[in-house]
């Protein structure tokens, strides 16, 4: 039996995956709200296919507790908070969540870490605590996810998977449990290598989306389209541009490059400068958005919403979203409060000036700042009823309204 540790964005769909391919799982969350939400039959977030694969894996018989059980495997996938000013990772949740699986695993038991650590975690903090809890038997291994949210159960079943253990044989038995819904190609290594190609994957998007993002800003003072120039260099058979944007969001690319920058900070440098490039993406919009209000003669910022909260399209997750850096730096230029904001998937109230629809979002206003390409409005900018478009993801076509990065 496997027990998966923490039924969030990554834990969740694993569970219910493997549940759904023979393997008798268990989840467990510490969180009693989400555990009774999950056992009266409704999951917890928005994801294509998620609810489908949910009621799949009911049938196959999966159990939602907030008990730690007493079996053969346990996945721990709880997150890992970010500190911000410190940009290093705190592993708290994880070091409480193997402690605990050491209270109750029995001799011998796999503990698996899926949740996204910096390199040299396993050897600093959780390492130690097996020798404190004398339970040297446990074996640890570390098989850090893949998944893109908007295509987890797809990507779940068909990405390659890295397994990272201390012995070999032990990362070829996990391997085997995953191989039972996973597609891809497994490759098995020991742990410290595992923990960096984590953050090195995230790490090269970071960088080509920074690349693309400084190439935006080049391509509008040569006066050239960023759009054209990347999407003709993309003809070449080694040439792979990401697209440029408002800015990076989400837990995983603005984040995990930084776990480089800090343990190696006299040598990471170009990592850092793209996280920095990132980072200034918000503020540029604003000022693209303000030289716009100016040719276009508007004065009123009540006149000016955002549309989308999200840090990406057709995800239900704000965390370090494009918009939410943009609505920080609009206070901190004591311009920000009350500016309307909309985004069609998230339903709870985030932030002060946010509406609920459509229409009430438009009442009013002169301009949009597109800050999210959602399914709803990408490539119909009419739904923007003919408005000033502020347009840095090029989601709105062409037009003497829209105006691009
Ligand atoms: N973005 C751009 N331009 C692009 C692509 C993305 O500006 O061309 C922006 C997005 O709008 C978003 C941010 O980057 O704000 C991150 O989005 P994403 O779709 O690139 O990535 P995530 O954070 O949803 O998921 C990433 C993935 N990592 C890689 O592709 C290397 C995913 O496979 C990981 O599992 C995930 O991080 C994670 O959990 O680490």
């Amino acid at each position: 039996m496997v027990n998966v540790i923490g039924l969030g964005y990554i834990g969740l769909p694993t569970a219910l995956m493997m549940a759904t391919h023979g393997v008798e799982v268990v989840g467990t969350d510490y969180n009693e709200e989400l555990v009774a939400t999950l056992n009266a039959g409704h999951t917890t977030f928005k994801e294509e296919g998620l609810d489908e694969l949910f009621v799949d894996a009911l049938k196959s018989g999966i159990k939602f507790t907030t008990e730690y059980q007493v079996c053969d495997t346990y996945i721990v996938s709880v997150p890992t908070p970010y500190d911000k000013l410190d940009k290093k990772i705190d592993p708290c949740y994880v070091i409480a969540a193997c402690k605990t699986v050491l209270e109750v695993a029995p001799k011998g038991a796999v503990l698996v870490i899926e949740s996204t650590i910096s390199p040299n975690t396993v050897d600093r903090f959780v390492r130690p605590l097996l020798i404190e809890a004398e339970r040297e038997d446990v074996k640890l291994v570390h098989a850090p996810e893949r998944i893109i949210p908007g295509n987890m159960v797809y990507e779940l079943l068909h990405n390659n998977r890295t397994i990272g253990a201390d012995d070999p044989e032990v990362g070829e038995e996990v391997a085997k449990i995953y191989a039972t819904f996973c597609q891809g190609e497994i490759s098995v290594t020991d742990i410290r290598t595992a923990e960096m190609t984590k953050v090195v994957e995230n790490t090269f998007r970071a960088i080509n989306i920074a690349f693309s993002n400084e190439l935006a800003k080049i391509c509008r003072i040569g006066g050239m389209d960023v759009a054209e120039v990347i999407r003709i260099s993309n003809k070449h058979p080694r040439v792979n541009i990401l697209q440029p944007g408002p800015g990076v969001g989400g837990h995983c690319i603005p984040v995990d490059p930084w776990f480089l920058v800090g343990d190696y900070p006299e040598t990471a440098n170009f990592i850092r400068l793209a996280l920095q490039t990132n980072a200034g993406m918000p503020e540029y919009v604003l000022h693209r958005a303000h030289e716009v209000m100016a040719e276009r003669g508007i004065k009123d910022a009540s006149k000016v919403g955002i549309y989308g909260l999200t840090y990406k399209e057709d995800v239900d997750d704000v965390r370090e979203s494009p918009t939410l850096q943009m609505l920080e730096s609009m206070e901190e230029h004591l311009c920000g409060g009350g500016v309307k904001v909309y985004d069609p998937w998230v339903e709870r109230d985030e932030v002060p000036g946010q509406v609920h629809s459509m229409e009430e979002f438009l009442d009013g206003l002169e301009m949009v700042i597109v800050m999210v390409g959602h399914s709803q409005i990408k490539g119909k900018p009419e739904a923007f009823g003919g408005r000033i478009l502020i347009d840095p993801r090029n989601v709105c076509g062409d037009g003497e309204n829209v105006y691009k990065l």
